[in-house]
């Protein structure tokens, strides 16, 4: 095997696994699992560690965002350690969904317990099942069988499931259908920019700062996070407009900045990045439409062009940056299917 061949074959073949995701999530009784925990009338708090963090943070942004009532992200050990701030004194009715690719991550286990003898519903997704399983009455089970040591089809899959529960909430058959879509964009895109990622790639960077804003924030998370876990490279994210407040002073030759950039907020997010390309930065764009003066003036730009809502778009954002850190670390001589210090499971 080449190193990183497991996990670029994983990543590759999203559009496969996404296809067949869409088709169980078609068959869930939701009425019976989640519609008694209707946003209107419960808080829902969404969990998870490391890359399952992050996709908690995008599923609780698609969760306000298509419902319209505030929902959050903590990480696991944020319930174990100060349950007083996740938990105030004056919460009022909730409903945790707590997120765990292997079902077996200890912290999350210790919530599920927790909120078990708290006699707190909950709702778990999970790909593994694991301890995870059986501690949920109510459970998402994914079929995405993961090899890989960093996560990728199972962030993106289990995303996409949380924000179809979002859209049956909400009644959005709209943005149903728009997920239903996206394998098909994917393979088409990926057919494109899997090449041009390998060969931008190559280039050695010294510092790699990921921006972005709104629901896209957490996936500059998860895109730094990708690159950290794949390269063994140190990458920052950053609210993108955040990134001139100081963080700009690592801006060199050798630095690397990459923009999400959003529909809403392109003009002031694209300048920003204008700007770091003027102070000698190698600039990275991915977006749903580009202008000439971004293409004429980034060193590689990723361009969508979906007609689908850009909440829609987040787990095809992601793949770019799953692509990066992989071919990242192979560049380095290192093997992103095994990487330094890591294991597919965090258990303490
Ligand atoms: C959570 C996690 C991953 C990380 C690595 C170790 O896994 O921390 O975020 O990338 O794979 O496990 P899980 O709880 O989703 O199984």
């Amino acid at each position: 095997m080449n190193r990183g061949e497991t996990t670029l074959h994983e990543i590759r073949k999203q559009p496969e696994v996404w296809e067949q995701c869409l088709k169980v999530l078609k068959t869930l009784n939701w009425e019976e699992l989640v519609g008694n925990r209707n946003p209107k009338t419960h808080e829902w708090i969404f969990v998870g560690c490391g890359t399952s963090y992050y996709l908690a943070q995008a599923a609780a942004a698609t969760f306000t965002r298509l419902t319209g009532r505030l929902a959050r992200a903590v990480p696991a050990s944020e319930i174990l350690l100060v349950s007083n701030l996740v938990f105030p004194l004056q919460q009022g009715p909730c409903f945790p969904v707590l997120i765990s690719r292997s079902g077996h991550t200890s912290e999350v286990v210790r919530v599920a317990e927790l909120l078990r003898q708290q006699k707190l519903e909950f709702l778990s997704i999970t790909c593994d099942g694991n301890e995870l399983q059986e501690l949920s009455p109510r459970v998402i089970k994914l079929p995405v069988t993961e090899e890989s040591t960093v996560m990728t089809s199972s962030f993106t899959s289990m995303l996409m499931a949380l924000q179809y529960i979002a859209a049956w909430f909400g009644g959005n058959q709209e943005f149903m259908d728009a997920l239903q879509t996206l394998p098909a964009s994917l393979s088409r895109l990926l057919k494109t920019y899997d090449k041009k990622i390998e060969g931008f790639a190559q280039k050695e960077f010294e510092d790699i700062a990921i921006l972005a804003q709104g629901a896209l924030y957490p996936i500059a998370q998860e895109v730094a996070l990708k690159v950290m876990e794949s390269s063994s490279s140190y990458a920052q994210f950053f609210h993108t407009l955040e990134f001139r407040h100081g963080p700009k002073s690592i801006v060199s030759e050798k630095t690397l900045v990459g923009a999400l950039l959003s529909e809403e907020g392109f003009e002031e997010e694209s300048q920003v990045l204008l700007e770091m390309k003027e102070l000698g930065a190698h600039a990275l764009a991915v977006t749903n439409h580009a202008t000439d003066t971004l293409r004429q003036s980034c060193d590689l730009v990723i361009e969508h062009e979906l007609a689908v809502p850009e909440l829609a778009q987040l787990i095809v954002y992601v793949v770019w940056g799953q692509l990066l850190g992989s071919f990242s670390g192979i560049r380095k001589g290192l093997d992103p299917d095994n990487p330094r210090n890591l294991s597919r499971v965090v258990t303490i």
